[in-house]
């Protein structure tokens, strides 16, 4: 029986095992292949694929060319409805429990169920949680919602704390694409503390480092998208790094 993307992800976490997400932007289709190969090479562990907005790419395309060029799991990590296909291994089924925009946190998944339902996609219910990153990112801005400041790691744990409580399986912490600072590290072991769910953290990490102070603080999954855009070396260094972290 094939494994959910789910299971083998909880499986991964209760072997200890962390694990490296690359986002690839739907707009810069030109630019995946060179990354996805990388990926390859260094066995990076998922793909995610979409964004806040998508503007000249589109998700089928993106997933016909990630399809035929890799075997890793692609989760569409969408910005709407309409970034959904079920061609993709799984749906991060977003409620961002960070805002207060009843449209994103109930609304759209009301109107995309049935198609969800109907593409036969796995959904993984995804409480996500906008971290303030030093800037207004794409996420805050379309969302119209104010993210969690950074030094208020009490609201952040209470939050994921309430979203496993409702069944969510999945926490994502986020300081928005090109966050000036990523999500910080006491943010991070406070809310490791205080849930069991995986917890994927993204938004501005730019180096191995960051990374690494990403995983040591508990993130099962680090996603990296606009780094790995200016330069694709970097998911080698990530995976070397994240191989090192793993033998100590
Ligand atoms: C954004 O977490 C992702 O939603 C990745 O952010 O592009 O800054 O790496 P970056």
């Amino acid at each position: 029986m094939r494994v959910s993307v789910y299971d083998s992800l909880v499986h991964k976490q209760s072997a200890g095992q962390k694990m490296l997400a690359v986002l690839i932007d739907p707009d810069h289709v030109d630019r995946l292949e060179e990354s996805v190969r990388r990926c390859n090479e260094s066995g990076v562990d998922l793909i995610f694929l979409g964004g806040s907005l998508v503007s000249t790419g589109t998700i089928a395309e993106s997933i016909e060319r990630i399809k035929q060029l890799t075997d890793i799991p692609v989760l569409l990590f969408p910005g709407d409805e309409l970034q959904i296909d079920g061609r993709a291994d799984a749906l991060l089924l977003l409620s961002l429990i960070s805002g207060r925009n009843p449209e994103l946190l109930i609304g759209k998944h009301v109107v995309a169920a049935p198609y969800i339902r109907k593409s036969g996609i796995e959904a993984i219910s995804t409480g996500y949680m906008l971290i303030d990153g030093g800037r207004v990112t794409t996420a805050s801005y379309i969302s119209g919602t104010v993210p969690i400041p950074a030094d208020k790691a009490e609201i952040a744990m209470c939050t994921a704390m309430a979203g496993e409580m409702l069944g969510l399986k999945l926490i994502y912490m986020d300081a928005g694409s090109g966050a000036n600072q990523p999500v910080n590290a006491r943010t991070i072991s406070s809310v490791r503390e205080a849930v069991r769910i995986p917890i994927i953290v993204g938004g501005g990490i730019r180096s191995t480092a960051q990374a690494v102070e990403a995983w040591r603080a508990g993130a099962d999954i680090v996603v990296v998208g606009n780094a790995i855009e200016d330069d694709n070396t970097l998911i080698t260094d990530l995976m070397n790094a994240l191989q090192d972290l793993q033998q100590l």
